[in-house]
């Protein structure tokens, strides 16, 4: 590698009067005004909102299509005494969503069960066998799907045949298959939904519903409702939206940044215990709940079964959340052993092929290769080689299932449809989709899916963005502006971390590499010698001469003592502006 930049350094153009209204009004420094404004916040009345997210600010449930319809049916059910089945996911948005369902309806008097599929044996959604066996198991007289079911046509269909009722919730577009006629089918992505619902997580979606409930079963003079305080179940809400990977703006923002407060003071056993096990220690941020509580709910259903995680989400013994926990962390372990493999596999396998002048969609398959987590290893070759990729693993009847990532700006599901005759299935977002093929389609789709990503992103330039939110003066970087980067929380999808830059700083001394593979420069700044940390970038030369530099600005503890750490994002030669 060498020491020019492989990003494009991206600054968002801001109006000058625009970041002197708000730094008056807020009393924010030039640089966090310049950080809002290229979020797009401009407006007073957006920013007091983005500031201070407010649950008062959610939308009413009943904007969301069907709602009406759900929620009726299912107070009807209730009355009736009807068995109830909660049919959910086996990722954390939808574990957590089942989980939600099954406290809420219970809380209101259902008779309710879950049911989350096996990801191997049943794969993802409602299909007509898993339809049959959970008829079998419980005999439900209404089906309530949370995070999956948009496109189960015929499942709902052979619902209907067999005289159960279904309700769908969901926030899956529609895929080809095109949209079951449940009795109701709540998803924010059908109808004319406003922005700000759009993007919820299929617990979100839950969420609206239980909310939607409650309000009706309290008018109804439901005694139950009154009882029930949905607030404290919205920590499960932000673990699941979290670990959904949706921006963290809008509606999601206020879900999260509440949930957030009350997953810090969790009475759920299951929860505590799990955050104990995770050896999260200090308050728990959307970055643990990213990387260490969501992979462990994961962790169980990527290798099969994830009932231990709902069970661990739901039981208010301790010892038995211990044994739980314990076996989400062995699972997780085992997980990441078998996903690292396959990386250093198919990494293996592009690195020698990989020409950037040639390859822009990437597909990798092997027969062998364990369908449950290679969507974490799509993520990981994507960021690599800064293309979408599709990596496919084969089950015994070969078939390919594929698992697609994304890179930022590039829609992934509409390049499938350009593919279409050649899969089985596909579904999914702009950024994460999923796909079945024939074994011996795979090398046609291989192609073709090249072809369509090439037509697309051969124009333009391919280099990353490094988005900057503001330019500093190496005195702005104090105390005052991390605690006004702090009012930006929760971090995550679509609200990242700040990068901040400074220009035209020259090393205080020769750079070091630590921990065998990250970079460490010092600088000085204002009175101060900061320090510079660049992860995974041991390998970089830096060019002599001045630089610029971009950097996330963090607070270190080490060894007792709190100081102000920058992050390194990227570096280049200074450049006059
Ligand atoms: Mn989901």
């Amino acid at each position: 590698m060498n020491g020019c930049s492989e990003k494009r350094w991206v600054t968002a153009v801001v109006e000058p009067t625009t970041v002197d209204g708000i730094s008056r009004r807020y009393g924010f420094s030039r640089a966090m005004a310049c950080a809002l404004v290229a979020r797009g916040l401009s407006d007073f009345g957006e920013i007091d909102q983005f500031l201070q997210p407010r649950l008062a600010h959610l939308t009413d449930p009943f904007v969301l299509p069907d709602m009406p319809k759900a929620v009726d049916l299912i107070l009807q059910h209730i009355e009736q005494g009807s068995s109830i089945l909660i049919y959910g996911d086996y990722d954390v948005d939808g574990v957590t969503a089942t989980a939600l369902m099954i406290q809420v309806l219970s809380g209101l008097g259902a008779v309710v069960v879950p049911f989350l599929p096996h990801r191997i044996e049943d794969g993802y959604g409602l299909n007509v066998e898993t339809l049959h066996r959970c008829v079998e198991l419980y005999r439900p007289n209404l089906i309530i799907t949370v995070d999956c079911g948009t496109s189960s046509v015929e499942a709902v269909r052979e619902a209907a045949r067999l005289g159960i009722d279904v309700i769908v919730t969901d926030h899956h577009e529609p895929a080809a298959e095109g949209v079951a006629e449940a009795i109701a089918i709540v998803n924010p992505k059908l109808g004319n939904c406003p922005e700000d619902i759009r993007m919820l997580a299929g617990v979100g979606v839950a969420f609206k519903l239980c909310h939607g409930l409650v309000k009706a079963a309290r008018k109804h003079g439901l005694e139950a409702a009154n009882k029930l305080n949905l607030k404290t179940f919205m920590e499960l809400v932000a673990v699941g939206t979290v670990a959904d990977i949706v921006p963290l703006l809008k509606e999601n923002r206020i879900l999260v940044y509440h949930g957030l407060h009350l997953l810090n003071q969790t009475q759920s056993v299951g929860m505590r215990t799990l955050i104990e096990a995770a050896g999260i220690t200090g308050p728990v941020d959307t970055y643990h709940i990213g990387f260490m509580i969501g992979p462990r709910i994961n962790a169980a259903g990527r290798l099969g079964n994830a009932d231990a995680a709902l069970e661990l989400m739901l039981t208010e013994q301790e010892p038995r959340a211990k044994v739980l926990a314990q076996q989400l962390d062995e699972a997780s372990r085992r997980r990441q052993e078998i996903e690292d493999k396959i990386v250093q596999e198919a990494c293996a396998d592009l690195d020698r092929r990989f020409d950037a002048d040639r390859d822009y969609g990437l597909v990798v398959a092997h027969p062998h290769w364990h369908a449950g987590v290679i969507g974490i290893v799509a993520s990981r070759i994507s960021s690599r080689y800064n293309r979408p990729v599709v990596v496919i693993g084969m089950d015994e009847d070969g078939v390919g299932r594929g698992s697609c990532r994304s890179i930022p700006g590039f829609d992934l599901l509409s390049h499938l449809q350009q593919c279409s005759s050649l899969l089985r299935r596909y579904g999914g977002h702009a950024m994460a989709a999923g796909l079945e093929v024939a074994h011996e389609k795979i090398a046609e789709f291989s192609a073709r899916f090249n072809e369509v990503c090439a037509a697309t992103l051969r124009q333009g330039d391919r280099r990353r963005q490094l988005l900057v939110d503001a330019w500093l003066q190496p005195s702005d970087i104090n105390d005052a502006l991390y605690q006004d980067q702090n009012r930006l929380r929760p971090f995550g999808h679509s609200n990242p971390l700040p990068v901040w830059a400074v220009r035209n700083v020259t090393p205080v001394c020769p750079p070091r590499v630590i921990g065998g593979k990250h970079l460490k420069l010092l600088f000085s700044m204002g009175r101060e010698t900061r320090e510079v940390i660049g992860f995974g970038m041991g390998d970089r030369e830096i060019p002599d001469g001045p630089l610029d530099i971009a950097f996330n600005l963090i607070l270190n503890r080490y060894n007792g003592r709190e100081y102000l750490q920058l992050h390194l994002q990227d570096l280049r030669p200074a450049q006059a502006d």
